[in-house]
């Protein structure tokens, strides 16, 4: 028989994230109908810099304060329209409190209450269902088989929207594939970082962080950056493709892909291609270094280049869908359909509630794709997507370089479940990437 958790309160405030700017934080607390004792949950949600136009709205106030980026509409939201709708209700029954703020906001994209605010009390409901079953999250929202830990995909140097260099590409991630546990894939991942801090200072070059603790130094063109890329991982006495892979985030929904002509401008160099000779030049890099990964490599309105790059090389990388599918099952669906891509980025406030965000996540799965729960530019001290990734097997996680607390507190929060999940853990290292068919790469 399942425990009553009596919705109690639900309360939100406005907090800062990583940037400096205000973001929604809510408290949600439950009675149990076991112990007659009251828990409380608290989730703050993330921001991005790279949106997609497709994703679910973020509300803003537009005043003065905060140069227009104040939170405090979908405070009150949550405050006077969200809780009263709440109160009495079971928080076990994610679902149905999910639904219940989905109906009460009625729009398609989250605009009326904002997805900050909804999505916030849709991840503190269940982390106060989770402490008042005296369970942690990944075990409340996977039950028994929540067990694989995750290969970190470490962003250690940014460029595109979260920098301010030369280089036209936002995310160049390191792999550690070779590790044989969480633990030990974080200390490589954290060696390779320092030993990239020393490569750019012998080369003069800015060893400065951009927005997720990546370096952020002026490099002329993406070969220049990936050759970088292999000295580090020398230098930390690896190597490259056997230790440690490479991944992408070209975020290529920014670049001014001149609409209807089908010609993406690069947003630094200025450089210009078809999409034919993007697909060229990944093509090229993946022959010359180890990259399993690229996300948006196109935008995401280019239905048709997606297709054909999945043709092309959808049988030897992941091809991440973030801006092209916005964690919203109903683009996947349509990716899946057309056969473009072969992978979906979950941000939970792309979409706006948890339960949406599992759907995505078994959707993927159930079609064969993959599945990277990832951690926006801006983000906060909360951890529930190392959790989530954890609760549903993904395997991957993108939550940025190992540096600053921000990012840091998930990669330490996977620790903390890799040690209590003991011998049952599993980390996948380089069967991440293999082919369900062939076990091979
Ligand atoms: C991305 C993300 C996270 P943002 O594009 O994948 O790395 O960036 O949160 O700015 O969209
Ligand atoms: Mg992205």
């Amino acid at each position: 028989m399942s425990v009553f958790l009596e919705i109690t309160a639900v309360y939100a405030r406005e907090i800062l994230d990583s940037r400096g700017n205000p973001t929604v934080e809510a408290s949600v607390t439950v009675k149990s109908d076991a112990d007659r004792r009251k828990y409380t949950g608290t989730a703050a949600v993330p921001s991005g810099a790279s949106t997609g136009q497709f994703e679910a709205v973020e509300l803003r106030d537009f005043e003065k304060r905060y140069a227009g980026l104040g939170v405090t509409k979908a405070v009150h939201n949550v405050n006077e329209v969200i809780a009263p709708a709440l109160l009495g209700m079971n928080a076990s029954s994610q679902v149905a409190v999910d639904r219940r703020m989905i109906d009460l906001d009625g729009t398609d994209n989250k605009s009326m209450l904002g997805a900050n605010a909804i999505l916030a009390v849709s991840l503190a409901v269940a982390k106060a269902a989770a402490g008042a079953l005296h369970i942690s999250l990944y075990e409340y929202l996977g039950g028994i088989c929540a067990k694989v830990l995750p290969v970190p995909m470490m962003n250690i140097i940014n460029g595109g929207a979260h920098s301010r260099n030369s280089i036209d590409f936002q995310e160049f991630m390191i792999l550690p594939v070779g590790a044989s546990s969480f633990r030990e894939a974080l200390r490589m991942g954290s060696e390779v970082y320092h030993s990239l801090k020393k490569v750019l200072s012998a080369k003069y070059l800015s060893t400065a962080v951009g927005d997720e603790g990546g370096f952020a130094p002026d490099i002329d063109s993406v070969e220049g950056v990936l050759d970088i890329l292999c000295e580090a991982v020398k230098g930390a006495g690896y190597e490259c493709g056997k230790d440690i892979c490479f991944a992408m985030d070209v975020a290529a929904s920014e670049f001014k892909s001149r609409k209807g002509t089908g010609v993406y401008e690069l947003p630094k160099s200025g450089k210009e291609y078809r999409a034919e000779e993007l697909i060229g030049l990944y093509r090229s890099l993946a022959d010359k270094y180890p990259i399993v990964s690229i996300e948006d490599p196109l935008d995401e309105e280019d239905w048709e280049g997606w297709k054909l790059l999945t043709k092309e090389l959808g049988d030897r990388l992941k091809l991440v869908g973030d801006d092209l599918f916005v964690t919203n099952t109903e683009r996947l669906t349509k990716g899946m359909n057309l056969q473009a891509g072969n992978a979906i980025l979950i941000k939970y406030n792309q979409i706006g509630t948890l339960s949406e965000t599992i759907e995505a996540i078994q959707t993927a799965a159930k079609g064969g794709f993959s599945a990277i729960v990832s951690h926006r530019s801006g983000e906060t001290e909360d951890t529930t997507i190392a959790d989530l990734c954890v609760a549903l097997n993904t395997g991957l996680i993108k939550t940025g370089a190992p540096a600053r607390s921000e990012r840091v507190s998930k990669y330490n929060r996977l620790l903390r479940i890799e040690e209590e999940l003991g011998c049952a853990s599993e980390f996948p290292g380089k069967t991440i990437f293999h082919k369900p068919e062939t076990g091979k790469n």
